[in-house]
């Protein structure tokens, strides 16, 4: 056992005691002999072999000593077994949290049976703990409050939440005088939806001041450590930070080599070798010449190969692809000409509908669908009444904003049957419906995939949106045969989305993959609840540039007029299929089948009364 390890058992063994109400004296000598364990210099392993050293020490008697060598000797010692058998260990990792003492920890433990960080965030928000002796309300929020931080710092970071952040450091390092080169490699370069933590390059600069630039940032919180070429901090998000200053003439293998993923990096050094050479992050070698190392492309191009777009080095076959010439030219945020999945404050979105459709035209797009949810989702939904209510504001905000085409949407939700939740003839009158799953996303994979083609299969359908339904550190996506409903989507013509919400990212990077695969066509969403959310589309293109997607895959990088023509003809291609389907629909009324083999939209209908304003609430 390390001195580490020593001063730890020790230090949990006065935890224990503590948490029993035990003698205050005994349990400061064990928590003072884990602190001088802890600081000596010399290994504790070394004390407890030579005879009165450890009871030599400064607050460590005969007593203690022999529960060390115990320790030392075997892993553990009576007294410590003992407590374990009580207490969990893990129930002393609860001590950690701010504002979490002993005491209160022992409480949680003997009254609520709380074990874990889940039980205990659990038992907080069912408010149990502002009755217990020695809490009150406060002391349950700032346990809340404890958790969020504890996992922030042990978890990973969305994309999004870092992209600020690690932006606002590297233009400070930028700015430093000298400095040639910044970039922020690692997984937020290949741009992952999380990142573990941030590994940010500099060439270029006086050490002195890069690295004073770098650790005296605002955002800071933490100096981990300090060194000429290299210094970590912990920022006040709890996101650990690397900067590396390397030399210039290097600066492209260590761009390369911190970008990764590992993966990549060892299939790139398995090449450099077949070649007879070595890749390290100091540069790629031919024995003593180096051969490439500036930049990037100039190792890829020594290696034989183009450049490697980072979001792709994932070692899922890039580096094959790439010594065929046969890389994709990946899709750019410049490439989407329209946004198909929005909210306004009609229903939960914050902004109303005429500020999102400026708010859209000032992107740029061309054209904009404004999706509301349905009744199914939140009181305020729409159902068939309010729909066409709607038809009347979206005539008149077509007015009001011209030089972009403004189309009547909805994102209606798919009930738990895998019917929709609006009527036929109000899904026909739209030019943009998207099915999306908000309720029961506990089904076992053989109702859910059932509900879901059954959904897919209703004629009026454009996309599906979210469709796994995931969210980030909150929920697994639902088990869905996701092989089945991407074959019926591209039999039937229905994009799936890529819904750009940064704790979304659904369909992922591997889903989107595969639906490309399978002939599945890709709309890239924002699910903007307010104006500024117009702004994630840019995550959703990280999410489709690493399934490796083309401008070509993706349905909302179409000039207006061939999107509509692509929307119709998939239309058409559904139309067969329900004729034979449905006997109802093999004789529809004339107004509805001429509207069907021309594409034009349902004629406008008499607004009516809007439907009930309850409170939003955004389904998730
Ligand atoms: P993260 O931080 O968990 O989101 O993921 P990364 O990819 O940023 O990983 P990180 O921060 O541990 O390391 C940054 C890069 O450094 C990684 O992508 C590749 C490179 N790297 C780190 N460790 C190794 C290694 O053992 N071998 C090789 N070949 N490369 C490594
Ligand atoms: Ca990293
Ligand atoms: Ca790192
Ligand atoms: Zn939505």
């Amino acid at each position: 056992m390390t001195n580490a390890e020593v001063a730890r058992a020790l230090a949990n063994i006065a935890v224990m005691l503590e948490m029993e109400g035990g003698n205050p004296f005994r349990v400061r000598a064990y928590r003072e002999a884990a602190r001088v364990i802890q600081t000596q210099a010399e290994a504790v392993a070394t004390l407890a072999v030579e005879e009165g050293r450890l009871e030599s020490l400064g607050g460590i008697g005969k007593d203690l000593a022999g529960k060390i060598r115990d320790l030392v000797k075997t892993g553990s010692t009576k007294i410590y077994d003992e407590l374990k058998a009580k207490i969990p260990l893990e129930v002393v990792a609860l001590t950690e949290l701010q504002g979490l003492g002993p005491k209160r920890v022992g409480t949680l433990f003997q009254v609520l049976g709380v074990k874990t960080r889940a039980d205990l965030e659990q038992a907080a928000r069912a408010g149990k703990l502002r009755d217990l002796p020695g809490f009150g309300e406060k002391i349950e929020q700032n346990v809340l409050k404890a958790i969020a931080t504890a996992s922030q710092r042990s978890g990973r970071m969305l994309l999004a939440s870092a992209w600020p952040v690690a932006h606002a450091i590297a233009d400070h390092v930028r700015d430093v005088r000298g400095v040639k080169q910044v970039d922020i490699a690692g997984s937020f370069r290949r741009r992952k939806e999380t990142v573990g933590d941030l590994d940010i390059l500099a060439c270029g600069g006086a050490s002195e001041a890069v690295m004073g630039a770098f650790t005296s940032h605002p955002s800071v919180a933490e100096v981990l450590g300090r060194g000429e070429t290299k210094s970590s901090v912990r920022l006040v998000n709890g996101l650990q930070v690397d900067l590396r200053l390397v030399p210039e003439a290097a600066y492209g293998a260590a761009l390369l080599y911190f970008t990764g993923s590992k993966e990549h990096n060892i299939e790139l050094r398995k090449i450099a070798i077949e070649q007879g050479m070595s890749l390290n992050e100091y540069g790629l070698t031919r024995g003593e010449k180096f051969v490439a190392g500036r930049t990037e492309e100039e190792v890829y191009r020594a290696l034989g190969g183009p450049w490697i777009p980072p979001e792709l080095r994932e070692a899922r076959g890039e580096i094959e692809l790439s010594r065929y010439g046969r890389l994709p030219r990946l899709v750019e945020l410049e490439d989407l000409r329209g946004d198909l999945h929005m909210h306004t404050d009609r229903t939960d979105g914050r902004d109303s509908l005429e500020a999102m459709v400026r708010a859209a035209k000032d992107r740029g797009y061309e054209y904009v669908a404004l999706t509301e949810h349905s009744k199914a989702a939140m009181a305020r939904g729409f159902d068939e009444a309010r729909l066409k209510s709607s038809a009347g504001e979206i005539e008149a905000v077509r007015k009001r904003v011209p030089g972009i085409e403004v189309l009547h949407g909805l994102e209606v939700d798919i009930l738990a049957d895998g019917a929709l939740d609006l009527d036929d003839d109000a899904l026909e009158s739209l030019d943009w419906v998207i099915v999306s799953i908000h309720s029961r996303l506990d089904q076992d994979a053989k109702a859910a995939t059932a509900r879901v083609l059954r959904a897919l299969d209703h004629p009026a359908v454009h996309a599906m949106g979210h469709p796994l339904g995931r969210v980030i550190g909150t929920r697994e996506g639902m088990a869905l045969d996701l092989d089945a409903v991407l074959a019926r989507a591209a039999e039937r013509g229905i994009a799936m989305e890529i819904n750009s919400q940064p704790d979304r990212a659904d369909l992922s990077d591997a889903h989107a993959r595969l639906a490309r695969e399978k002939g599945v066509r890709i709309v890239i969403d924002t699910d903007a609840h307010s104006a500024v959310q117009l702004g994630f589309a840019q995550f959703g293109v990280f999410t489709a540039r690493r399934a490796g997607l083309a401008r070509e895959d993706i349905l909302n990088t179409l000039p207006y007029l061939n999107f509509r023509e692509a929307v119709r003809r998939d239309r058409r291609r559904r139309e067969p299929a329900v004729a034979a389907a449905s006997p109802v629909a093999r004789t529809p009324e004339p107004s509805v089948a001429r509207r069907r083999s021309t594409g034009e939209k349902a004629p406008g209908r008499k607004p009516a009364a809007s439907g009930p304003a309850k409170g939003p609430r955004r389904p998730r």
